[in-house]
């Protein structure tokens, strides 16, 4: 195949993988591609926002694993976005296996504050059911479908043993801690209730080595760094795109045509679809013309895509330990190992896990971050912002037992109403496999077509084989469908041009 610089390219959505994608084609020469932005910034879920006086981060928190392998932690670092701290070699050499070893202080429904003996036999407990479940890759079968159901059976058989001469009200707690850690995990895996989480291709996801960092002056610099190194023009913003008509070909035409909302037409070669899964959950119906092969949308109902969203809240004081980075909130009510809330609209706060604490306090003051997944999430998000200081004032009040303490302010992130994000990020669903993944990435018109081939292409998060979930993993796969292309038209090898070159 011959070298074609002129190949008209089209990438929808300006988040980390267009973006990728874009800069790796116009650095190999490419003179026609542009980016179709729905919204008017570039960025999607990479966005940060200010309370007060401080930066923080309405969606993507952490560079996962920042070492060598990892191109975001490389790019921040070309480009000095990071706290030294993080570059060093001993930073990146931590193999934390995705669950940083954070100073925790936990609290309880009844208003205390525990002692480590009291949760650690339950967290211990709770981080090898987790390792566990992450072994059934590859193997003939796993005992149940769910991750969560593969933990409260584990629990119970367990806790027969080892806990049997403990006394039960101990006993209770340590269950009602592992309700807690399920929540944590709704929460790191974009997912309403662990039991939606498929246990077989669990262990699919994979960590890279280094101690999760953070930008301190936003994960939006990033953004701007490689935005300025594009051509000015190339993304047009406020320009949804309503419809991609492919093999437009067998009717003598250019392969492809992008149909915005705006009714304005564009013809292309090839255009890089980068929009959210859950966008694609909700709109593919409409989005492409001919409809996906049923294959690309089994796969695209069998992977999840649930919410996690952030409720920042500044005090006056802490009321946490100075060494503390991470604060659990324990029900005692919960020692049926449960991950969801019986009634949304009353008890919705009860999901909420607990908080992470912003460092350094001379950069952030005394303002913690409340994690919260899933539907709980979801009807959140309808609430007013007093309704949700409400609830999360009489919340840290009962479990610290401190009536007076109030919040000075606070910011929540509303990502299931994002209407171009429709949610927070990917997840293994039940039944998953590896082909799944495989599939979400297919190009268009499938293999085995007779058909002009690369009309379609994938890339985003969620078609990352191991790293979906994450901005690094949505970075590779922009690279990975630029290079496909680049392959496709040229003789030279993509893997020659060098990383420092994006
Ligand atoms: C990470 C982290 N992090 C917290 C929260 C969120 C996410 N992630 P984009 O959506 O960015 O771009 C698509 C664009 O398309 C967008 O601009 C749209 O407007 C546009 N668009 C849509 N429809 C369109 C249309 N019709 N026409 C035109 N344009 C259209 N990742 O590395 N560290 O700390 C977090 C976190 C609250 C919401 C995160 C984190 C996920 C990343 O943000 C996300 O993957 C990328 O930004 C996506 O980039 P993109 O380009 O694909 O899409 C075992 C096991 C466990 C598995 N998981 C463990 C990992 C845990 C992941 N953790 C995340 C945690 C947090 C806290």
């Amino acid at each position: 195949m011959s070298r074609n610089l002129n190949a008209k390219i089209v990438i929808i959505g300006s988040g980390i993988s267009g973006i990728a994608a874009a800069d790796r084609l116009v650095k190999a020469g490419y003179n026609h591609v542009r980016i179709l932005e729905a919204t008017s910034r570039s960025g999607g879920r990479i966005k940060t926002g200010k309370l007060g006086d401080s930066i923080v981060e309405i969606g993507a928190n952490w560079i996962h694993g920042p070492s060598e392998e990892n191109p975001i932690f490389c790019l921040a670092r070309k480009y000095g976005l990071l706290d030294p701290e993080a570059l060093t070699p001993e930073n990146q050499a931590i193999d934390i296996g995705g669950h940083p070893p954070w100073t925790s202080n936990v609290f309880s429904s009844s208003g205390q504050k525990l002692n480590v003996e009291d949760y650690s036999p339950a967290l211990e407990m709770f981080a090898e059911l987790l390792n566990e479940s992450a072994e059934f890759q590859n193997q003939k079968g796993e005992p149940c479908a769910s991750v969560g159901d593969f933990i409260r059976a584990e629990v119970k058989q367990k806790a027969a043993e080892k806990w049997k001469d403990v006394d039960p009200a101990t006993r209770s707690l340590q269950l009602c801690v592992i309700s807690n850690m399920l929540k944590v995990e709704c929460c790191v895996n974009g997912s309403h209730s662990m039991d939606e989480v498929g246990l077989g291709a669990f262990g699919q996801y994979k960590t890279l080595p280094g101690l999760d960092c953070t930008f301190p002056r936003g994960y939006e610099g990033l953004i701007k760094n490689l935005m300025s190194e594009l051509p000015d023009g190339l993304v047009t913003y406020n320009r949804p795109v309503r419809c991609v008509h492919w093999n437009n070909a067998l009717k003598g035409e250019n392969p492809v045509t992008v149909q915005c909302d705006d009714g304005e037409k564009i013809v292309a070669d090839h255009v890089i679809v980068t929009v959210p899964l859950g966008y694609l959950k909700k709109h593919h119906s409409t989005l492409f013309q001919p409809p996906l092969p049923l294959h690309k949308l089994h796969s695209i109902h069998r992977l999840g895509f649930g919410t996690n969203n952030k409720i920042f809240v500044e005090f006056d004081e802490p009321w946490w330990d100075p060494d503390c980075e991470v604060i659990y909130l324990v029900w005692e009510d919960e020692e049926s190992m449960v991950d969801q809330v019986p009634d949304v609209q009353r008890s919705w706060i009860k999901k909420l896990f607990g908080f992470t604490v912003l460092k350094p306090t001379e950069r952030y003051g005394h303002l913690l971050c409340g994690w919260i997944a899933g539907h709980e999430s979801e009807y959140m998000e309808t609430l007013s912002e007093q309704d949700v200081t409400h609830d999360v004032t009489q919340l840290v009040r009962r479990f610290t037992g401190n009536p007076t303490i109030t919040p000075r302010r606070t910011l929540r992130s509303q990502w299931f109403h994002d209407i171009w994000t429709c949610g927070s990020y990917s997840h293994i669903g039940k039944g998953c496999s590896e082909q799944d993944l495989d599939n979400m990435m297919e190009p268009l018109p499938p293999k085995g077509s007779q058909s002009q081939p690369l009309q379609v292409l994938f890339a985003g998060e969620a078609t990352h084989p191991c790293y979906f979930s994450t901005v690094h993993g949505a970075l590779l796969t922009g690279l990975r469908e630029a290079d496909r292309l680049i392959s496709h038209y040229s003789s030279v090898n993509p893997s020659k041009l060098p990383m420092s070159k994006l």
